[in-house]
């Protein structure tokens, strides 16, 4: 018999080209060439031997693109772009752009010259920040003298940070002469729709050619400009994240044509993002009523994409002045009267010696992944899928305290004859349980609700209350694999869980869906 927490939801969606392919599969499989349609295309859980060497070098310490990767390096952004050329109906100006990071907080804006600073400060305290974008508050295209000023610069003074750039994508065939001249090897185009008439739910105006424009004549010239730069940076060998607002009822079953298209054109990856509507934003959306999606809505619309462009699942829709690993927020760190103060050395041989350690980490994290794969192989036992949550700080391990907790890391579970698989799905945020010493009750069901999904939640602590009232919504707390490699003891634990299952002690039973938690992201 095989277990599963989504079978009575997944036959909605239908996937590309009527092949379903199990999503721990998916992330499994690594390289594929997709027949001719474009270009190979690898997944971000993909390590060095699924892909040509010259992309793993792009990839292989930039967060957003390699999922590994981003346990153990970290990415900034600088807020050195205010405007915008086209209106959203999920974006409020007073905030930063949601395509790229969440509504809620709005950014320092920043010149060039005090971006560059700010980097390099941020360089020098954290050897593991790899990577700076510019993404936002506005648009980085619509900003071109300042995003590529600031790149010039960085690239002169900062040789071994990655240059990223996200955009709308209406100005870039315009620019990928620039992007190109400054090594900016990694873009993401925003793309909720290839079709104008849903283009036109989503898109109330553009400002293009000098005018601005509306209706569904905006949203198809936005469609063309953003096929026609997609396939320009493809060209040109950069590499072209796509990043998709899910909207549900307007662009839900549409975003499977969306990444078709993109695959067809050579994208590398598209991350699928749940909108964030909350009516205290003020977004048009907001103020309709106009709700997200729940987090099985997500998944399964992920799921259904599985065969066509490689899913990114790990987005943290991070803000436009972020610092840090993603899921972590330092930007309070090296605001720009701290910045003002410090003197910054450059160092770049410590920067490389302190990555090489991560290396090291970063293999033996693999290691055991490789081998604890191996262990639960060998024990047989029930078919099943499911999910569980992690509490962890970084390194790949179950290292955090179930009250210290401002995300869970999700992972599926997939054993199917004999074979198993660990893939991490996503990630849910939530309000902190540990308020100054005690744990705050008022926050557990909102807690419970962002996890109400997964079977069991792995962590390296957990005080009595909390534990009693996970237990009683039917999620199992599990303290016993603290400091482990995640997936050492995620697949200790459902070993352990599915022999209780066989020998009658427990009984399986398939969980409900989860929410995702709207609002402001607050750093712990
Ligand atoms: Fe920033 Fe974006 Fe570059 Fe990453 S973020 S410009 S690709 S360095 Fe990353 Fe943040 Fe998600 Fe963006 S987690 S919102 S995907
Ligand atoms: Fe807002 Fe970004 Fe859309 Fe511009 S592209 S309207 S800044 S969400």
């Amino acid at each position: 018999m095989t277990f599963t927490t989504e079978d009575s939801t997944l036959s909605r969606l239908k996937p590309l080209g009527g092949i379903r392919v199990e999503v721990a599969g998916q992330a499994a499989s690594g390289c594929s060439t997709s027949g001719g349609e474009g270009k190979a295309s690898c997944g971000s859980s993909a390590g060095p031997s699924d892909m040509p060497t010259e992309i793993w070098e792009k990839v292989k310490n930039h967060p957003c693109y390699s999922e590994e990767a981003h346990h153990h390096y970290a990415r900034m952004h600088v807020a050195v772009a205010p405007a915008c050329n086209i209106q959203c109906n999920y974006c409020n100006r007073k905030y930063d752009c949601s395509n790229e990071s969440r509504p809620g907080v709005v950014s320092q804006k920043l010149t060039p010259d005090q971006a560059v600073k700010k980097v390099l400060a941020v360089a020098s305290e954290i050897p593991q920040m790899t990577v700076l974008g510019i993404a936002g508050p506005g648009d980085a295209l619509a900003n071109p003298k300042k995003t590529f000023e600031t790149f010039e610069r960085l690239q002169q003074e900062a040789p071994d940070i990655k240059l990223c750039l996200s955009t709308n994508g209406l100005a870039l065939p315009d620019y990928v002469d620039e992007i190109v001249k400054y090594n900016v090897d990694h873009v993401t185009i925003t793309i909720n729709m290839v079709d104008a008439a849903v283009g036109e739910k989503i898109y109330p105006w553009i400002f293009y050619n000098h005018k601005r424009i509306t209706g569904r004549e905006a949203a198809q010239i936005l469609t063309e400009r953003q096929m026609l730069g997609l396939e320009m940076l493809t060209a040109r060998g950069v590499l072209t994240k796509i990043n998709s607002v899910l909207i549900p009822g307007v662009n839900d079953e549409h975003l499977i044509e969306v990444n078709r298209e993109v695959k067809k054109r050579g994208a590398f990856l598209h991350n699928i993002m749940p909108l964030i509507s909350e009516p205290e934003h003020g977004t048009v959306f907001g103020l309709t009523g106009q709700r997200g999606p729940s987090a099985q809505e997500l998944k399964e619309v992920q799921d259904a994409c599985a065969g066509g462009a490689n899913l990114m699942r790990h987005c943290r829709q991070c803000r436009a002045d972020a610092v840090g690993l993603l899921g972590e927020d330092r930007s309070d760190e090296f605001t720009q009267d701290k910045v003002d103060q410090m003197e910054v050395v450059y160092d770049l041989e410590k920067r490389r010696e302190y990555q090489t350690r991560v290396e090291t980490e970063r293999q033996a994290q693999h290691s055991a992944k490789e081998a604890a794969v191996a262990m639960a192989q060998t024990q047989g036992g029930l078919d099943m899928k499911l999910l569980v949550a992690v509490a962890t700080e970084g390194q790949g391990k179950i290292n955090q305290h179930f009250g210290h907790a401002t995300e869970f890391q999700i992972y599926e579970i997939n054993a199917t004859e004999g074979n198993i698989t660990t893939a991490f799905i996503g990630h849910r945020r939530v309000d902190l349980y540990c308020q100054g010493g005690y744990g705050e009750d008022e926050q557990l069901p909102s807690i419970v609700n962002a996890i109400n999904d997964c079977h069991a939640v792995l962590v390296s602590k957990i005080g009595a209350c909390p534990r009693d009232e996970l237990k009683a919504a039917g999620i199992e707390p599990v303290e016993q694999y603290a400091h482990e490699f995640i997936e050492h003891g995620l697949l200790s634990w459902f070993n352990d869980y599915r022999a209780r299952v066989a020998r009658g002690e427990i009984e399986y039973q398939a969980r409900g869906d989860a929410s995702i938690r709207q609002g402001a992201y607050l750093a712990a």
